[in-house]
């Protein structure tokens, strides 16, 4: 069996969201901060940055890094068809998407709910938050303009790319904007919230 550590509404949403959706058992393991607002101690043998998500796999192995959990899960029940086939012409743009929106969206996340880790100096905190605001706009708005939504990224089936994606939409700064300047990102997380798995996941994370 699978074993996510999780903490609510943050990168381990997806990974759930995708673990319901493949019907694949698992336990969930939640990663409570200690009192300083660190990973606990027992949690850094698990994953020595203290950050969440981490999957273990029936095997024993530890894997990090939430994007590369999302496209091993998905390939694992092929017949699902979470993800394109490594033949299929889509394959490529999924790979891609996924890993942009973590290089991406997913750090500039980061550096937006956290500025005050990107410096030395404590001062710098909030201009490093406003470029932060400002860099995932962009990071959404690359995406978004060369997206064609019907209503999902790769057309009438849901991938794990609209689950990783819809979970980042969240984050913004101010969602409502995000979705009025960029309708098609709408489209992909109104349908892909209606299904049931991730609407499960994203209810017990506290996400709307
Ligand atoms: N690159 C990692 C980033 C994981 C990450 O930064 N997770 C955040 C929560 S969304 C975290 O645990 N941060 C540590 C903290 O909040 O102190 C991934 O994609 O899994």
């Amino acid at each position: 069996m699978h074993i996510l550590y999780a903490r609510k509404n943050t990168g381990s949403a997806a990974v759930e969201a995708l673990l319901e959706v493949l019907g694949l058992a698992y336990e969930l393991r939640e990663v409570e901060k200690d009192a300083d607002q660190n990973a606990p101690t027992w949690y850094l043998k698990i994953n020595p940055r203290g950050e969440v998500p981490a999957l273990q796999l029936p095997d024993g192995q530890v894997i990090t890094e939430s994007a590369a959990m999302m496209i091993y899960l998905a390939d694992l029940k092929p017949e699902a068809n979470l993800a394109p086939a490594t033949t299929s012409p889509t394959r490529a743009s999924y790979l891609r998407w996924l890993v942009y929106l973590a290089a991406n969206a997913y750090t500039s996340d980061l550096r937006m709910y956290y500025p005050e880790r990107y410096s030395t100096e404590l001062n710098h905190a909030s201009a490093i938050k406003s470029q932060a605001i400002r860099h995932l706009a962009r990071d959404f708005d690359i995406f978004a303009n060369q997206i064609s939504p019907s209503p999902f990224i790769f057309g009438n089936q849901v991938s794990a790319a609209d689950i990783y994606a819809s979970m980042l939409f969240t984050w913004a700064d101010d969602v409502a904007v995000l979705f009025s300047r960029q309708p098609k990102l709408k489209t992909v997380f109104d349908a892909t919230s209606k299904i049931s798995g991730v609407a499960k996941a994203w209810t017990r994370n506290g996400m709307t």
